[in-house]
């Protein structure tokens, strides 16, 4: 029987590469099967290297806010690197970059660029803990803020709510400082605070969570959350590394109307391309080495071929603010197809959508925590992620993640989404 393309350059990558791939999502462990090799990406499709062509509702796990390989990055990146592509010496795009970000992100008065958006979360917990002159921090159960050892923490046992490691090589010395509290629970917040009382230097959440699924923070819990870091001193911090842009021009705390001290950005900033940024008050980020105490540092933060990227696609932003109209339109007619396909075949599963960022759970009631998104079926998740990918949509290879509308993506590949989704959810129920 003749192998694919993709499963021979697996067998090889694998001999090279841990799990053959260089970040655990892609290897589809969760989901069973092999990963495909992609060889190219155009608008709204992913082509793998046999030649199948899906419609991507990754985008890259959340940076191509406008489908793959914009015309306008495309352009920017060309003449960038002209000029060469980093110099290790400050450039003018940084600037503009910056002001850019600024302009956009009225909470943001001054920011860094690093590389990643671990490297902005592990920063900003740095800031906070600087700033503050305190050790611990609050982070919430189904929140991920990449891989820096201390994110790396699950619920200890017991009501202390200790966090232990998730992952080897994570010290007990490090996960010390790490508190677990519960997503859209004040009271969990309220129970660390006083019981680590002038302790916690951060409190920092995703204010739209996407890795969990989706969900978004309620309303009241999040006032009350800055209503505790204003009262207790303590800096929250928005990981906006998912949702900043993606969810309107000024990110998740725009469309949440609450502004938090720092806020971390990556993904759709980097137009494609490596970047991250972490930025906040101003009196927080004056502290920040060289003009403060507080190191942080990085041979590639803010080189000028990947700031051209960022640059052209965060001004895409500013010149056309009428996308996010597009892309709520484009997303609440998938999300209404999806609904309407689950009423005719008698399966309420949760829905959380949020702009262009969505999630279905396979479980028939609300989601709006960890504990109720675990419940859902991820065996059932596989065999549906694998009944779409065969009829040429490509999700993402997890349930615990988001589906990306783009800019680019038709009504006919919406269509085709639809379809291929009612006649999965038919195969497998
Ligand atoms: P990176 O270090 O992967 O650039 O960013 C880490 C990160 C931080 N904060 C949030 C809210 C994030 O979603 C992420 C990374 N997101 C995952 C997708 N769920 C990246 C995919 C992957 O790990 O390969």
């Amino acid at each position: 029987m003749n192998i694919s393309k993709s499963e021979k350059l697996f067998e090889e990558a694998k001999l090279y590469i841990p799990g053959g791939v260089n970040s655990p999502v892609r290897a589809f462990k969760s989901v069973g099967g092999n990963p495909l090799f992609i060889s190219r990406g155009e608008k709204g499709k992913m082509i793998d290297a046999d030649g199948n062509e899906y419609i991507d509702y990754i985008g890259s796990w959340g940076p191509h806010l406008f489908g793959h390989n914009p015309e306008f990055i495309k352009k920017a990146l060309l003449e960038s690197i002209e000029d060469g592509t980093s110099f290790g010496a400050p450039t003018e795009i940084e600037i503009k970059m910056a002001k850019l970000i600024v302009e956009l992100v009225p909470s943001v008065e001054m920011v860094r660029m690093v590389n990643s958006g671990t490297e902005a979360t592990m920063s900003a917990i740095r800031a906070a803990r600087g700033y503050t002159g305190r050790e611990k921090f609050i982070k919430f159960e189904g929140c991920y803020h990449g891989h820096a050892d201390y994110f790396l923490i699950k619920a200890g046992s017991g009501a202390l709510t200790l966090g232990v490691p998730t992952s080897p090589g994570v010290t007990k010395g490090n996960a010390a400082d790490t508190l677990l509290a519960d997503y859209n629970d004040i009271n969990s917040v309220k129970e660390l605070v006083a019981k680590n009382k002038n302790e916690i230097a951060a409190i920092i959440i995703e204010p739209i969570a996407g890795n969990m699924g989706v969900i978004k923070a309620e309303a009241e819990f999040i006032k009350e959350l800055r209503q505790i870091c204003d009262e207790e001193k303590i800096v929250l911090i928005f990981d906006e590394v998912m949702t900043g842009f993606r969810v309107s021009k000024g990110s998740a705390q725009e469309v949440l109307g609450i502004k938090p001290d720092l806020s971390t950005f990556g993904k759709i900033i980097g137009g494609g391309l490596p970047v991250g940024a972490f930025g906040g008050k101003k009196e927080i980020m004056e502290q920040i080495a060289p003009s403060g105490p507080i190191y942080q540092a990085g041979t590639l933060s803010g080189n000028p071929l990947a700031m051209a990227a960022g640059y052209a696609a965060l001004s895409h932003i500013k010149d056309n603010p009428g996308i996010y109209d597009e892309l709520e339109k484009k997303s609440l007619y998938l999300a209404d197809g999806f609904m309407h396909n689950l009423n005719e075949l008698g399966k309420h599963f949760a829905m959380n959508r949020i702009g262009s960022m969505m999630c279905m759970f396979f479980v028939e009631e609300d989601v709006k925590d960890f504990k109720t998104a675990i419940k859902s079926d991820i065996i059932l998740y596989g065999k549906y992620f694998h009944e779409m990918l065969k009829r040429g949509i490509y999700l993402a290879p997890a349930q615990f993640e988001a589906l990306f509308v783009s800019t680019v993506h038709t009504t006919e590949d919406l269509d085709k989404t639809i379809k291929a989704h009612y006649d999965s959810l038919k195969t497998i129920l």
